[in-house]
């Protein structure tokens, strides 16, 4: 019978281990605002902190699941599959006296050299150049040649936070000292975060962490902003995470969406969209048999949207092959990449 992994530990567990592998801790001050109580009470005694903190990482690490749980909402597309994320995405939390905007990167690429790769390389590239925190994230108790690219990128003038993710896969937790301790040879990282991007008391624990490196400053938006994306794109990303979902590892990462119309009438929002594939072979696993996949990945991404926006909306799937978009600089920019 296959093990369940380990429940994540207490805050405190994670504190005495860091303690003790690394000679420090990473424990927040007693007095950091809690998320709860602090996002609909401002604390008017703390001086106010803002910036940005960029999320980098190689594929499939985590950072997406993270941001979404540091924003609260789901604004960055998952999936199990590498090269999700293909956009520089920004997403905003205010936590008592603190906002944060964080920046999810796609994975790097180390692979591949296409127009497409270049494309999301450079994403990664840009989104770090500017930001007051770094956050480099990496699978708990894990780092080889993919890692040391992304980390060899890093800015060496500002805080880099090192998030060992996917804590809760790790079985031998004693393990994870000699890893933390080889882990600060390799950078001199601001703070080491041993956590799950899907346990919300490590998400609680986060905030305290990142919010002492952010400078004193004003906030940058409006509490209540969510992210800088606009509805076009955000409903282009739901169709494609539906996309990577629901279709096999057959289906390659070189298929994308374009949104043909989007109208607002009223409480509806009419949407339609096409679906950018390589091949006619490409074509038949998204249309499915008697078109069922399509109108299923249609179904979820618009189920998705309704609940994103509060509001109904009507949702019509193109499908088109348009081969080698992948290797066409022209094309993968006219299809929205940077
Ligand atoms: N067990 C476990 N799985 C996680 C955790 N965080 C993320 N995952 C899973 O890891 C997979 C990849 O997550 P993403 O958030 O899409 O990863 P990413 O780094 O944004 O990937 P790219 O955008 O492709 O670079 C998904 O299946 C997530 O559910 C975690 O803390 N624990
Ligand atoms: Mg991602």
């Amino acid at each position: 019978m296959k093990k369940n992994p380990t429940p994540a530990q207490s805050a405190a567990d994670l504190d005495a281990m860091l303690a003790g592998a690394l000679g420090k801790t990473t424990a927040a001050p007693e007095d950091t605002p809690q998320a709860e109580a602090a996002d609909t009470h401002p604390d008017a005694s703390a001086a106010r902190r803002s910036g940005y903190v960029a999320i980098v990482g190689k594929p499939n690490v985590g950072k997406s699941t993270l941001l979404n749980a540091l924003v609260g909402q789901k604004i960055s597309i998952t999936s199990r599959k590498a090269q999700t994320t293909r956009h520089r995405i920004t997403g905003m939390r205010t936590v008592g006296a603190t906002q944060f905007v964080f920046v999810d990167t796609p994975g790097f690429q180390t692979r591949h050299g296409n127009a497409l790769n270049r494309s999301l390389n450079k994403t990664v590239l840009g989104a770090v150049s500017d930001v007051d925190v770094v956050v480099f994230v990496v699978e708990a108790g894990h780092f080889n040649l993919a890692d040391a690219k992304v980390l060899d990128l890093l800015p060496r003038d500002v805080p880099v936070l090192l998030v060992a993710n996917k804590f809760d896969l790790v079985h031998r937790r004693a393990e994870l000292a000699p890893w933390l301790r080889s882990m600060q040879e390799r950078h001199p990282f601001a703070e080491f975060v041993p956590m799950s991007a899907k346990n919300p008391r490590d998400i609680q624990r986060f905030f305290a962490i990142c919010a002492q490196h952010l400078p004193e400053q004003d906030w940058l938006f409006d509490a209540d902003t969510l992210t800088d994306k606009s509805e076009r794109f955000m409903a282009a990303e739901m169709i494609r995470e539906k996309l990577f979902r629901l279709t096999g590892d057959e289906l390659p990462y070189t298929s994308t969406v374009v949104i043909d119309l989007f109208v607002e009438e009223g409480r509806l929002k009419r949407i339609a969209a096409t679906i950018v594939v390589e091949r006619d072979g490409h074509k038949g696993m998204v249309i499915g048999d008697k078109g069922e996949k399509l109108k299923r990945i249609g179904t979820e991404a618009r189920q998705e949207l309704e609940k994103l926006w509060d509001c109904k909306v009507f949702l019509e799937l193109w499908v088109k092959v348009k081969s080698g978009w992948a290797d066409d600089e022209a094309r993968v920019r006219s299809f929205g990449y940077e």
